[in-house]
């Protein structure tokens, strides 16, 4: 579970002139530095001479690979539950132990379906073939050799927080928001794979073809159909994330990226693009990721993640210490575009205050919101709900069951309450 924050000493630099961002937090900054918990009596005292600051520490780390510190060893990637199959699981990012709005690489969270194949990414191969002018094999060398670019972008599971269909789960963030991530990703766009199998020859109706099969390499061979016009503008096949090549658990050495989309179609370990004219129906769009509504229809082929966001702290599982200033930082987030504004609550909803947002709010990536928030001591809940920039507004739980029924497990993105207690523990309840 995530640790205790040390909210006190999170709290403002009084020595710095507020900038207009910070007097933006609802008008707390300038108050928040006069506030009790603060202990400037304690910071005013002389600084130790503390035994690190004796004698040399130690030596570089050339030729390993660097690790966190080790003080920092209880922020780790959690599984919440067992899974029937062999190599079927799935790991959680601990987003309240994480600042910023890039997720590290070891953090990543994983849904592995037959667990995470060994590849060599010298036997490895992509092959583009179906409705193009010529079917090609690509060896990754050839795909390093091609046009690059580097794009940020959030990956989220579509089972994600489905643990709030019924109401308040009680469990913390990690677990009911953690399958979710955003990294930098690096490879090759999939139009311009595209351009170099020849282009798309005709659809069978003679148009043009709409739909890609994406394939990987591991024991679940995942394959799922994709909208073709819905992604080429953005989707990337990558072999990088937030500089370094993929993971292994992330998709090494390559991944297709189709930024907004469900993690899903999000192929790892991709080794087949087929251009199509229909969707293939398998396993994953019929029997899976399908979301059954009250009235027994499938809502199938359900692409993008809708608007969401989340106060990652305080969050449960924490405890506010002291009556007080208190940051509330969160993340948000879109499959259909950028993040156009977050409002938080500090009074269990009755009133809203715009959250201020990291800049640049980017297309279909982790954006991330801070608003301030006094503490009296007196029992509350806080919550928080984005607008996207196509003016979509994350619903209440309430919104999204009357549309959706309790039947579907998947794309639940409605409004995340925390109760705070009058002593100060935080919970999902
Ligand atoms: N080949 C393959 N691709 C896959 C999967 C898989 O099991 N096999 N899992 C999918 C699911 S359900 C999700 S949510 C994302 C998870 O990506 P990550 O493990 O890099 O976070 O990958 C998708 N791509
Ligand atoms: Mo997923």
């Amino acid at each position: 579970m995530p640790r205790h924050p040390r909210m006190s000493s999170d709290a403002p630099d009084a020595s710095k002139p507020a900038s207009p961002r910070r007097r933006l937090l609802g008008g707390f900054a300038l108050s928040a530095l006069a506030a009790p918990n603060l202990k400037a009596a304690t910071l005013l005292k002389p600084l130790n001479v503390d035994p690190w600051t004796q004698t040399p520490g130690a030596p570089i780390l050339a030729h390993q690979y660097g690790l966190p510190s080790p003080h920092e060893s209880n922020v780790i990637r959690r599984a919440a539950r067992a899974w029937p199959m062999p190599g079927a699981a799935s790991s959680l990012t601990p987003l309240a132990d994480l600042h910023g709005s890039i997720t590290p690489n070891g953090l990543v969270y994983e849904r592995h379906h037959a667990g995470v194949p060994d590849i060599d990414p010298d036997a490895h191969r992509l092959v583009i073939h179906g409705l193009v002018r010529e079917p090609k094999l690509f060896t990754m060398d050839d795909l390093l050799r091609l046009p690059s670019e580097s794009r940020i972008h959030f990956l989220e599971c579509s089972g994600n927080t489905a643990s709030e269909w019924k109401g308040p789960s009680g469990r913390p963030v990690q677990i009911t928001h953690g399958l979710l991530s955003c990294c930098e990703w690096t490879g090759v766009r999939l139009s311009t794979l595209l351009e170099a199998v020849g282009g798309h020859t005709a659809a069978s109706d003679g148009g043009t073809p709409q739909w890609l099969l994406a394939e990987g390499a591991d024991a679940a061979a995942m394959t799922r159909s994709l909208p073709l016009d819905r992604i080429l503008e953005r989707a990337l096949v990558v072999y990088a994330q937030n500089g370094e090549r993929l993971r292994p658990e992330n998709g090494y050495p390559l991944r297709l990226l189709a930024p907004g989309f469900e993690g899903n179609t999000n192929v790892k370990w991709l080794r087949r693009l087929k251009i199509v004219d229909a969707p293939l129906q398998t396993r994953e769009e019929t029997s899976k990721y399908t979301g059954i509504l009250p009235d027994g229809r499938a809502r199938q082929f359900v692409f993008e993640m809708d608007a969401k966001s989340v106060i990652t702290r305080p969050s449960a599982g924490q405890r506010l210490t002291a009556q007080g200033f208190y940051p509330i930082v969160g993340l948000a987030w879109s499959g259909r575009g950028a993040i156009r504004k977050v409002e938080v609550s500090t009074d269990s909803g009755a009133t809203w205050q715009a959250a201020v947002l990291d800049e640049p709010a980017r297309d279909r990536a982790l954006t991330r919101f801070q608003a301030g928030f006094v503490w009296n001591g007196a029992p509350t809940a806080i919550l928080s709900r984005a607008t996207d920039s196509t003016g979509y507004v994350q619903p209440t739980r309430e919104a999204l069951v009357a549309a959706r029924g309790l039947n579907s497990n998947y794309h639940y993105n409605g409004i995340q309450r925390w109760r705070i207690e009058a002593d100060g523990s935080v919970k999902n309840a």
